[in-house]
């Protein structure tokens, strides 16, 4: 069964509490059991994991280096600034999806620059929670067209 890392960035714990209008009334807890439930329908293993530190974010992507075969990513604010989590993605050479509830693209001008995006199979943003399992159909797909 393929294995996929779900791994969220900083403030994201503080999903469903605070800017509903923005990011909607699901928490990250609502998230992650939308998330395991979603794997059993469609075959896959996940593992679902937050921190608001930028190394932390980096161990994990480490972590799934010849262990896991896919990242889904929402790396909140980073996206748009580190250029040390692209080479973490680009170092554990697994496919990786970058995510966002929100359309960045409709946003502030500073959330239309993504360094995940430059290293990412593709891009799924604008359909709040719903993206976290639109993310992990299309990632189970990406894989079943390399095989
Ligand atoms: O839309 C997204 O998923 C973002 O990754 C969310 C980030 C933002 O910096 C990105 O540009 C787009 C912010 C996450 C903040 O999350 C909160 C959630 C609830 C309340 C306060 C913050």
């Amino acid at each position: 069964m393929p294995g996929f890392l779900i791994l969220n960035g900083p403030n994201l714990n503080l999903l469903g509490t605070r800017q509903p209008e923005v990011y909607g009334r699901t928490t990250l807890a609502d998230v992650e059991d939308m998330c395991r439930a979603h794997a059993k329908e469609i075959g896959v293993e996940v593992e679902f994991a937050q921190s608001n530190h930028e190394g932390a974010l980096i161990d994990a992507i480490h972590g799934t280096r010849g262990r896991l075969d896919g990242l889904i990513l929402n790396a909140g604010a980073y996206t748009h600034t580190s250029v040390a989590l692209m080479d973490a993605i680009s170092s554990a050479e697994i496919p990786a999806i970058e995510l966002h509830l929100s359309n960045v693209h409709a946003r502030e001008e500073f959330r239309h620059t993504s360094y995940i995006a430059r290293v990412a199979v593709g891009v799924i943003c604008g359909f709040g929670a719903r993206g976290y399992t639109l993310a992990m159909d299309a990632m189970k797909s990406h894989l079943d067209s390399l095989s």
